[in-house]
């Protein structure tokens, strides 16, 4: 099969893609049409989660399935609309119990439970702003992300709540209440999920929330500091559904499964908001990844839309053909991925494999929803993320030292640009307002992504244009795992990088140079792995440790890890005269 094209697979038994002329999308399109197809609000008003259970209920759909639950040890559970919307309300009714009011960050560290979902909607229902954190982190990135978004309220397990949260419980003044979803203790300050919401009404009047209003809090990393708090508002709402019908193809009625976990932007946007709000039936899988598991999820509950990641794919295809022999694939319409490079191989893989190819899409934490995508009505270019969506102007910019922007010649690299004003668009970064100016030039917002654009308009990943990176799909920024290793006493200096790796990407590697009186040896590098791992959590700490005596600084004393990159690939260290003079 030919690698530069795979032709669009469109049966004739599948109802026909949303987005069917892309041309004529783009020309007609305008977001107050999108946003006309909301319920809304009385006065102006929009909710997001009003959009994803509630108006569903009001029109007589409340008994469809909303939730399918599926747990660790086999459990499975179906929650309906309108049981989403009662539990949801019960959980709007706590937090007002509990004194939060409009604005307050509820935050949750859970793995994939049902009780995660309630939250997400019960906290948006309440106008309260919801934070998702993900469940591997270890206490240091729980700490920060608490301490910073000033969270009110933590839902979480018992287990995780000892592990990770109750010893920083002094440091954390604002967080007056946990809610552990597996306990029957109530005691100050810590309360029994269930029992909390049983002893409420599952009535609630229609949220009061503004388009505008927070709505929800994402972590990502930066190159330097601590993770920047993306907000979004309640309108962003309108792209959720909208990519969700145009890139994902989601309809009323789909089966639709996102693998990816609601600690991350993709598991919210993706995995709650955008299939709800189209009325799909969204499956959620508690267990791990796992070959055979996967192949039967998609099988047996009949998966229709699927919404995963590169690294997973990759899994996917070491695995070899023989677990995905004779696979009955038939409601499975279309699969895309998120997150990383889409390599061509995978593409090409899944249709031999799968019958059909995956379609990648690119998209950040700050725009919230998918920006670039492959269309199911479109032939793929494998290895190209995609044209912008209808409604998304993307650009190729090259940044001036003055701030401003200049477009170079088609095909040339550059960073990836979008032209402001798409609802899903973060308003700020929490407390940091520089930092958010700093992302834009006049009408483009910078991605910090480098690319390339061809003549037809398909964009095409080059790299970041920082050192953060992605490991297993998950974004890790050098601050938070440098910063954690020069706790130890013998560490004097860190740098972070990502190593090429054949499955998740890129590896987090780290650089240590030692303080005067401690020797390299094998035995100092476990044990500092070990001190990362249990800080850090084992989705973030460093996989590989090397000892260096000298890392590589610009004059200002910062560490170039461009150069332990090179290092480390064994690349040319380009003209190190220049890059000394950097500050
Ligand atoms: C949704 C999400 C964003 C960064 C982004 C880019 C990388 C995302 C990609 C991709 C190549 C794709 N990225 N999609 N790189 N091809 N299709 O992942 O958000 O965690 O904020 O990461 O991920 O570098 O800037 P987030």
């Amino acid at each position: 099969m030919p690698w530069n094209l795979i032709p669009k697979t469109l049966n004739a038994d599948q109802p026909a893609p949303h987005l069917a002329d892309y041309a004529a999308a783009r020309a007609t399109f305008s977001w107050a049409d999108a946003r006309a197809e909301l319920a809304g609000l009385p006065d102006g008003g929009l909710n997001i989660a009003f959009e994803a259970v509630d108006r569903w209920v009001a029109t007589g759909q409340g008994n469809s399935v909303a939730l399918r639950w599926l747990g660790k040890k086999g459990e499975r559970r179906d929650f309906s609309y309108a049981e989403l919307a009662r539990l949801s309300n019960q959980f709007a009714n706590s937090l007002e119990r509990l004194g939060i009011r409009p604005g307050d960050r509820v935050c949750v560290l859970a793995g994939r439970i049902p009780e995660l979902y309630i939250t997400a909607l019960g906290t948006l229902k309440a106008g309260a702003v919801f934070c998702p954190l993900f469940s591997a982190f270890g206490p240091e990135p729980v700490r920060v992300r608490l301490a910073n978004s000033r969270a009110r309220v933590l839902v979480t397990t018992s287990l995780l709540y000892q592990r990770k949260v109750q010893a920083l419980r002094p440091v954390l003044p604002d967080l007056a209440s946990v809610l552990l979803t597996d306990s029957d203790n109530d005691e100050p300050g810590l309360h029994a999920f269930h029992a909390l919401l049983d002893a409420e009404s599952d009535h609630r009047p229609l949220p009061c929330t503004q388009p505008e209003d927070w709505a929800l809090l994402h972590f990502t990393s930066g190159t330097t500091g601590a993770p920047k708090g993306a907000i979004h508002v309640h309108e962003a709402v309108v792209a959720h559904r909208w990519t969700g019908r145009m890139a994902l193809d989601l309809r009323p009625g789909d089966i639709y499964w996102c693998t990816a976990d609601p600690g991350w932007v993709t598991g919210v946007s993706y995995g709650i908001i955008a299939p709800l709000t189209n009325g799909a039936t969204l499956v959620v899988d508690e267990a791990e990844f796992d070959v055979r598991r996967w192949y039967a999820i998609l099988e047996q509950e009949r998966v229709n839309v699927w919404y995963t990641a590169p690294t997973a794919i990759r899994m996917l295809m070491k695995a070899g053909p023989e677990p995905a022999r004779g696979l009955d694939l038939r409601a499975l319409r279309f699969m895309a991925s998120v997150g990383e490079p889409l390599n061509p191989e995978g593409v090409v893989w899944a249709v031999e494999t799968l019958g059909q190819p995956f379609h990648d899409t690119w998209w950040q934490t700050e725009t919230g929803a998918i920006m670039i995508a492959n269309y199911r009505s479109q032939d793929i270019r494998p290895g190209s993320m995609g044209r912008p969506l209808p409604g998304i102007d993307a650009a190729i910019v090259q940044r001036r030292p003055d701030g401003s922007v200049d477009f170079p010649m088609p095909g040339e690299e550059g960073e990836l640009a979008l032209r402001v004003g798409w609802p899903s668009m973060f308003r700020a970064y929490l407390d940091d307002e520089p930092r958010y100016q700093q992302c834009f030039a006049g009408d483009w917002y910078l991605t910090g992504d480098l690319a390339t654009c061809d003549a037809d308009g398909y964009f095409w990943f080059v790299g970041r244009n920082d050192d953060v990176i992605k490991t297993a799909g998950h974004l890790i920024g050098p601050f938070e795992v440098e910063n954690v290793l020069l706790e130890h006493p013998a560490v004097a200096e860190v740098g972070m990088i990502g190593k090429p790796d054949e499955f998740a990407g890129q590896i987090v590697k780290v650089f240590v140079s030692l303080k005067p009186g401690y020797a390299p040896g094998d035995t100092l590098r476990k044990e500092l792995i070990g001190f990362a791992r249990t800080r850090l959590g084992p989705a973030v700490a460093p996989r590989e440790l090397e000892f260096i005596d000298d890392l590589p600084k610009t004059r200002s004393g910062k560490i170039m890890r461009r150069l332990l990159r090179a290092r480390e690939l064994g690349l040319p260290l380009g003209d190190l005269s220049t890059l000394e003079g950097e500050s």
